[in-house]
C-alpha cells in the first residue's frame, strides 16, 4: 500500500509545520494496474475526515463507541501503568475526541501535558488542537502533519513516551506492513515507553457489514469522495455517481474491504494524469482494508512488532480491543 518511490513532495504554503504530500504519484499507480486499487490514507482530506467523523456517530458503527467504553472504563487503569509524568503522541489522531477520555484521566495524575497528535488531514488537527485546549488547559498540543512515514518527531517528544494508536486504524495495514510500522515506532521510542494499541476484533458477520453498509449512506459518501477528491486535485472527470460503493465481509483474509464499482464501462480523463482512465462495467477499484483482529493475533502483533504486551483490555462483547505494550 505504501510505495515510497512513487510519492512525491512538494512545499505547499501552509501554516503548519511539514509539507503535504501530492495524490498525483499514488492515483497514477493504483488507477492504472489491475486490479484498481488506491491507498486508503487518501481517504482523508478535510472533507473525507469530517465524513469519517459522521460514521463514528452512526448507529450502526460500532467501533468508535465501544472503543470510547473500554477506555472510559478503563482510563484509570490504563494511566496508572504508565510512566511518570509521560509525554503522549498519537498516530492518525484525527479529531482526538477519544483521546480527551485519557488526557483527562492523566491529567488526575500529573499537572501537564505535552501532547503530539499526528495526522493527514491538518483540519482535523486544528479542531483536535482547538478543543483539546480549550477543555483542558494544561495540555501542550504539538500538531504535527504528515502519515507514518513521518515519525521523526517522536524522537522530540520527551521520554517517557506513550504513544497512542487507537481508533484501529492499523486495520487499514496488512499484516506484514503493521509490523514493520510498529517496528518502526520501536526505533523511535527508548527502553520503558509505551504503545496502546487499538484494534477491532473478529465478530458476527452482521455486525460489521452494518456497520460498513450504514443504512444512511454516509460510508459510500466517504468511500466516493475520493472520486470528488481527485476530481478536484487532479482536474479529474469522475461522475461519482456513477459508482456504488460495495463493502464485504473477507472471511479468508479477515477484514472488511471497501470498493466502488463502476456502474456502466466508463472513459475518465484525469487532466493533471495526462490520462484517461478506462472501467468496465462492474470494475472495482479497491480503496479500503479494515482487518479485524482475534485478541491473540493482537498480542502477537504488538510483540513481533517490538513492544512486550503489559495488559490487554476489551469490552463485554469483546467486540474491540485496547493494548498496552512497553520497549523493554
Ligand atoms: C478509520 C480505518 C478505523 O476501518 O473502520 C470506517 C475507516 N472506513 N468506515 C475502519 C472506515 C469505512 C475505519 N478506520
Amino acid at each position: 500500500m505504501i510505495t515510497p518511490e512513487h510519492r512525491n513532495r512538494i512545499s505547499t504554503p501552509t501554516s503548519m509545520p511539514s509539507p503535504a504530500p501530492v495524490i498525483a504519484g499514488d492515483v497514477l499507480l493504483g488507477l492504472t494496474r489491475m486490479p484498481k486499487s488506491l491507498p486508503p490514507k487518501l481517504l482523508y482530506d478535510a472533507e473525507g475526515s469530517a465524513l469519517f467523523e459522521k460514521i463514528t456517530c452512526l448507529p450502526e458503527y460500532y467501533p468508535t463507541r465501544t472503543e470510547a467504553s473500554i477506555l472510559m472504563t478503563h482510563a484509570d487503569d490504563i494511566c496508572g501503568r504508565l510512566g511518570p509524568d509521560v509525554s503522549v503522541s498519537e498516530l492518525g489522531a484525527g479529531t482526538a475526541t477519544k483521546t480527551r477520555i485519557l488526557l483527562r484521566s492523566l491529567l488526575r495524575q500529573q499537572c501537564s501535558v505535552n501532547y503530539f497528535p499526528l495526522d493527514v488531514s491538518d483540519a482535523a488537527l486544528q479542531l483536535a488542537k482547538d478543543e483539546v485546549e480549550r477543555e483542558m488547559g494544561a495540555v501542550n498540543v504539538h500538531p504535527q502533519i504528515g502519515d507514518f512515514e513521518d515519525l521523526g518527531f517522536l524522537k522530540l517528544q520527551p521520554s517517557p513516551r506513550l504513544v497512542l494508536y487507537i481508533g484501529s486504524s492499523i486495520g487499514n495495514l496488512e499484516h506484514g506492513e503493521a509490523i514493520a510500522l510498529l517496528r518502526n515506532v520501536a526505533q523511535h521510542l527508548s527502553s520503558g515507553d509505551q504503545l496502546l494499541l487499538g484494534v477491532d476484533l473478529v465478530k458476527d458477520a452482521n455486525v460489521m457489514h452494518a456497520a460498513y453498509n450504514d443504512s444512511a449512506g454516509i460510508t459510500a459518501s466517504f468511500n466516493k469522495n475520493l472520486l470528488v477528491r481527485i476530481n478536484r486535485e487532479l482536474g479529474g472527470q469522475f461522475e461519482p455517481d456513477s459508482f456504488n460503493h460495495v463493502s464485504f465481509w473477507n472471511h479468508k483474509a479477515s477484514r472488511m474491504e471497501l470498493h466502488l464499482e463502476s456502474m456502466r464501462p466508463q472513459s475518465v480523463r484525469v487532466d493533471a494524469l495526462d490520462t484517461t482512465l478506462q472501467f468496465y462495467q462492474g470494475e472495482r477499484i479497491h480503496t479500503e482494508n479494515s482487518y479485524k483482529y482475534t485478541v491473540e493475533r493482537l498480542k502477537d502483533l504488538l510483540q513481533r512488532g517490538g513492544f512486550e504486551v503489559e495488559h490487554t483490555w476489551t469490552d463485554p462483547h469483546c467486540w474491540f480491543a485496547v493494548s498496552l505494550g512497553m520497549i523493554i
